[in-house]
């Protein structure tokens, strides 16, 4: 009875102060905490993911109690193709995702925490986009302390002090092209990112070749429109490729801002891809003899 009263009197307390303390709220609403062998893993959440987003990120906080290192070596999941540990970082003003070769190290007495715009794990291969309210099961497998479940809730991505809504979107815009393109043995890299209203476009290079993809967002929804080289950098040219004119200029200029502060033997990889290569309503098979076209 006691425990009813108290758990009645903190959901008013969280619900009356929601607008104030929806950081600590969502921090509420995140995994209890799972004890395997030395290892303690907080905090447990999925990002929701847009309707046609093939890949989504979770994170969570996992504490090391024990003597010796740890290292989360892989995870898996049903509900996705596979699962990857993911590092992003800012090289050049750019958000660069990469999977981390070997395994996270958890070092002993160390706490290392998965969150937005660093570690985190990613689902490649989603069928069905995560939505906010579900629970997404995965299993996490360490070194020592062995295989764990988890049940992480698909949470809406939060604060943090950064432009999210641009952040999600170069996510987005970054897991369409890997799902397409990447792969373990030629890993896609994918920089610049510039975006514009329902817009954007993406530098990539892959085996010493590369080029830029014009993308399209429809229903929410990225999808890459077509695959060319140095055509996207004119404003006339975007024009042509389906982008209204003042989309096209602001484009334009954003994409050789964000060139220029780039390694120049990267940009020069843009070049190289030659024509145009439309892509079909689904991203397109013909997209890959477009990417390896020399
Ligand atoms: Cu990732």
């Amino acid at each position: 009875m006691r425990r009813h009263i108290l758990q009645f009197a903190a959901a008013f307390v969280l619900t009356a102060f929601s607008l104030v303390t929806g950081l600590a709220r969502s921090e509420e609403m995140k995994s209890q905490p799972v004890t395997a062998g030395d290892l303690e893993i907080t905090s447990g959440w999925v990002r929701a993911m847009l309707p046609g987003q093939p890949a989504g990120g979770g994170f969570f906080i996992v504490t090391n109690k024990g003597a010796s290192a740890d290292r989360l070596i892989s995870g898996s999941t049903q509900t996705a193709g596979r699962v990857e540990i993911h590092t992003m970082e800012i090289v050049n003003d750019v958000m660069v995702m990469r999977p981390v070769e070997g395994g996270l190290e958890i070092p002993a007495g160390a706490t290392v925490e998965l969150k937005p715009g660093g570690l985190h794990i990613m689902f490649m291969e989603v069928a069905d986009p995560y939505q906010e309210g579900a629970t997404v099961p995965v299993t996490l497998e360490f070194e020592k302390a062995g295989k764990v479940d988890l049940q992480l809730p698909v949470l809406k991505g939060q604060g943090g002090g950064m432009q999210h809504g641009a952040l999600d979107d170069r996510g987005a815009i970054e897991a369409v092209l890997k799902a397409e393109w990447d792969r373990a043995d030629a890993p896609l890299t994918i920089a610049p990112v510039v975006i514009e209203a329902d817009s954007a476009i993406a530098g990539w290079s892959q085996e010493g070749r590369g080029g830029r993809a014009l993308l399209a967002r429809k229903h929410g929804h990225w999808a890459v429109h077509l695959c060319t080289g140095d055509a996207a950098k004119e404003a006339a040219n975007l024009e042509k490729m389906g982008v209204p004119a003042e989309v096209a200029s602001t484009l334009a200029t954003r994409l050789a801002e964000a060139e220029a502060k780039m390694d120049q033997t990267v940009v020069a990889l843009f070049s190289t891809f030659e024509g145009t290569v439309m892509m079909d309503e689904n991203g397109g098979h013909d997209a890959h003899s477009g990417h390896s076209t020399n």
